[in-house]
């Protein structure tokens, strides 16, 4: 494998020696690794990914879509007068000067600087960095609110579009082997008996009620670049899915992982909850640098999207349980149901919490801060 991925390194003129590498674990879809080169007793980091061509069709249409806003969010870094380096990602090219790379075997590659002195969290209970981890995936969009979004390709298609993820969950119960059928009736019936209030978001985009936005559409907190010793953010990573969607599905993404007093997989659903604390600190960080621009039923329905992401990624698991396992990567045989059940735990939890996390919304949009 280490020879494989100094092969690849070499197409982006990385050289030197390889002196250190590692799999970077995270992530369901690409495979990630960390390289580490020395040249003239120097040492570069860079981190390579494989693109997985089952998710992404047209790879080299989300590689032109991360040259542009990368481009564009460094400009805007640079105007702002941050100069440093580790707010933006980097992406090398190869002799042909492209950002990409495709081996022998049609494998997708890209490879990237490695920001140094940055960690990447899973999860935390420390409310400053939940706070952070707001403010960048907030800031992040401001950056890109006036980009030209015509400009960006839909790299993958309605992914956010939950009637879409609806009709591929009803075809993938039509189609599903008996047995995983009857071991997830529950989930499927549950999932069922929520459709219309989980597409609400997507019907009233629809109707032109919600306007579209770019948006990262994929705001897990390690997708968030941090200091090791600040622990302020640097810079958001994992550019793949950055194109139009609601503001709602970043807030609700980001805070249905980060807000979980349990992992995205729990199998004790007793721990499954929205935790209320992390949610204030998370919903502060990320109303800030945007609050002004929002509309009112953006607003009012921010704390929505929450339930809506959840209910909408339960459905994506299960439909991958039923499908047989085909697009995220598991761990073991059930785990793409475990995950929906964990996403349906937490879906009806925020649910019964709707009323307060609205509250918190409409303090932080309104400024007022109050103890609970
Ligand atoms: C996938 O690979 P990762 O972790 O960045 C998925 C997201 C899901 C997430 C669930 C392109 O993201 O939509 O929310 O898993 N990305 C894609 O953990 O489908
Ligand atoms: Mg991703």
């Amino acid at each position: 494998m280490r020879d494989k991925l100094i092969a690849v390194c070499r197409k982006f003129r990385v050289d030197g020696d390889c002196v250190d590498w590692r799999a970077i674990s995270n992530g369901l879809i690409n495979d990630s690794y960390w390289m580490e080169f020395r040249k003239d007793e120097r040492d570069k980091q860079y981190v390579l990914q494989r693109i997985n061509l089952h998710v992404f069709k047209s790879p080299d249409k989300v590689m032109e879509n991360i040259e542009r806003v990368t481009d564009y969010i460094k400009s805007k870094c640079k105007n702002s007068g941050n100069s440093s380096k580790r707010s933006y990602m980097t992406f090398y090219h190869t002799k042909d000067n492209k950002n990409y790379y495709i081996d022998d075997n049609n494998d997708f590659w890209r490879i990237s600087k490695y920001i140094q002195n940055s960690i990447i969290i899973d999860d935390t209970d420390d409310l400053d960095i939940i706070r952070e981890i707001g403010f960048a995936f907030g800031q992040f969009q401001e950056k890109l609110s006036d980009f030209p979004a015509e400009m960006l390709y839909e790299t993958i298609k309605d992914f956010h579009t939950t009637t879409k993820r609806y009709q591929a969950f009803k075809k993938s119960i039509e189609e599903s082997n008996i047995e995983r059928l009857i071991i997830a009736k529950n989930e499927i019936d549950y999932l069922l008996s929520v459709e219309e209030q989980a597409c609400k978001l997507t019907i009233m985009a629809e109707n032109r009620l919600l306007p579209y936005r770019v948006t990262h559409n994929d705001t897990k907190c390690n997708n968030v670049l941090l200091d090791e010793d600040t622990r302020k953010a640097l810079c958001v990573i994992d550019l793949d899915t950055v194109m139009p969607g609601l503001v709602m599905h970043d807030f609700g993404d980001a805070a249905r992982y980060i807000c979980n007093n349990a992992c995205e997989d729990s199998r004790d659903l007793n721990k499954v909850h929205i935790d209320i604390s992390k949610f204030r600190a998370f919903t502060e960080g990320f109303l800030l640098p945007i609050k002004h621009t929002l509309t009112e039923l953006e607003i009012e329905y921010m704390a929505y999207g929450v339930f809506v992401m959840a209910t909408e990624l339960a459905t994506r698991f299960l439909t991958d349980y039923l499908n047989g396992d085909k697009y995220f990567k598991i761990n073991y045989t059930d785990h793409n149901l475990a995950r929906a059940r964990c996403q349906i735990a937490l879906a009806k939890d925020i649910y019964s919490n709707m009323n307060l996390m609205n509250k918190i919304v409409y303090e932080y949009v309104n400024q007022l801060v109050m103890a609970i």
